[in-house]
């Protein structure tokens, strides 16, 4: 009788004793396979890669009573399973995260077709291994490592979804939420730290007036709790002589990019667009400004990425087009391109028009006004990031008026209850070391 074929698939950079007893229980029933799942899946599974997929099939294959290592392209088994017919998938009894549930509803089916069969192993989560998974997070959580993180995004996902966060409990939003169903399990890749936002959460407007130390303290309470990377709103970056100090703030602190917008004197936020008096800076000075930044910069992976406010203030496409020419030359890692129409097909069409002369700058792009295109259809246009710039803030403060107002109309707070997030919940909302 041939030797039963038996997979598992590890998405880990270190193995621990839980990974060793998933083998020994796969050596008992024939001949192991260990898929490696691909960086790209790895992401979307709240884990980010810290080996290649290189060094993990060599530390893989060095695992006694492992015959074979291949790579798992897909978080789903799909692919694998047909290519391999085992007969038996090894797991742990892990299920009880929804992402784990659509992954074994997706085993069992695809074992069910030719009498596969999915064997169990109880999931050792003791203390070593918790300290192990500890100690992983917390290295991703550190400047040197999440400041990385952006350009390595940029190379492992066709595009880095970057959702806004101006303060603890958003971060841990943009930091834990996941969601699964049948095909595909998806989160968000990176954080955006709003001017807007962070401006609106402290009851200020959008107009540089919240200053740089209060700024790095909203970056510094999302870093508390979160590992991703952020990519920070700079509005114009200031005067180049300050722009050059905040650059070596962010990178210290292992912010990912900041963005900065080629406008100059009092700034407003574009989506007022040229209702309220604004004026863009030339491009001579802010190619100056880039470049001032760009050298004061220590560190290989710090990026800044120059905003195009041309098609906001209706100065046309071909500025927008030398803009960006002008910006990418004076040494900017990536081009933002931002409008305020409910069409994309501008933004669509500097897109296009930019990748005709430049395939290899990231293009990033904002779509709070032409929300409907999705992120295929951005990407298919060559957009490397798209950020969702305002929609946690705005989707709170509905909630909380209304909630407010119902308590001052019934002198109680039992009407808004059935809207509120349980006591219970709230309580253990937040890990506890
Ligand atoms: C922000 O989020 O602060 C931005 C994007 O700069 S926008 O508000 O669209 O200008
Ligand atoms: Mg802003």
């Amino acid at each position: 009788m041939s030797e039963k074929k038996v997979y598992t698939c590890f998405c880990t950079d270190i193995i621990h004793e839980g990974h060793l007893n998933i083998i020994n229980k796969a050596k008992e029933l024939g001949s192991v396979t260990v898929g490696v799942l691909c960086d790209s899946e790895m992401v979307r599974y709240n884990r980010f890669p810290q080996k290649t997929v290189e060094e993990k099939i060599e530390m893989i294959k060095a695992i006694p009573g492992v015959d074979n290592v291949i790579v798992q392209n897909h978080i789903m088994y799909d692919e694998v399973v047909k290519e391999l017919r085992p007969d038996y998938i090894v797991h742990g009894n892990n299920w009880s995260s929804p992402a784990m549930a659509v992954i074994k509803e997706n085993i069992l089916s695809l074992l069910s077709e030719y009498g596969g069969e999915l064997v169990e192993v109880p999931y050792s989560y003791n203390e070593k291994i918790q300290k192990i998974d500890r100690q992983m997070s917390e290295k991703l959580a550190m400047p040197e490592f999440r400041r990385g993180r952006l350009k390595k995004l940029l190379k492992m996902v066709p595009i880095v979804k970057t959702i806004e966060v101006h303060s603890g409990i958003t971060g841990l939003i943009a930091e834990k939420t996941i969601v699964a169903n049948g095909e595909h399990i998806d989160q968000f890749d990176a954080m955006w730290i709003s001017s807007l936002c962070d401006s609106t959460a402290k009851g200020k407007p959008d107009i540089e007036l919240v200053d740089m130390t209060s700024r790095f303290r909203t970056i510094d309470d999302v870093m508390e709790v979160t590992t991703k990377p952020i990519i920070f709103d700079g509005d114009t970056g200031g005067l180049t002589e300050h722009f050059v100090y905040t650059v070596r703030s962010l990178e210290r602190m292992g912010v990912s990019a900041i963005i900065i917008e080629d406008k100059t004197g009092l700034k407003k936020n574009s989506l007022f667009g040229t209702e309220v008096k604004q004026t863009q800076d030339s491009i001579e000075h802010f190619s100056e400004k880039i470049r001032a930044g760009k050298n004061a910069q220590l560190s290989e992976d710090f990026m800044i990425i120059a905003r195009i406010e041309s098609l906001i203030l209706e100065q046309g496409m071909e500025d927008a087009l030398t803009r960006a020419k002008a910006f990418v030359e004076a040494g900017a890692d990536g081009i933002m391109i931002h409008s305020r129409k409910k069409d994309p097909a501008e933004i669509c069409e500097f897109c296009d028009k930019f990748r005709e002369f430049n395939k290899e700058t990231p293009i990033v792009v904002v779509p709070s006004s032409f929300n409907t295109i999705t992120e295929d259809e951005l990407a298919a246009h060559g957009v490397n990031i798209v950020i969702y710039a305002n929609q946690l803030t705005r989707a709170a403060f509905p909630a909380m008026k209304s909630v407010a107002e119902d308590i001052l109309k019934y002198h109680r707070a039992a009407e808004v209850d059935s809207r509120l997030l349980p006591i219970k919940e709230i309580i253990s909302l937040i890990d506890e070391l």
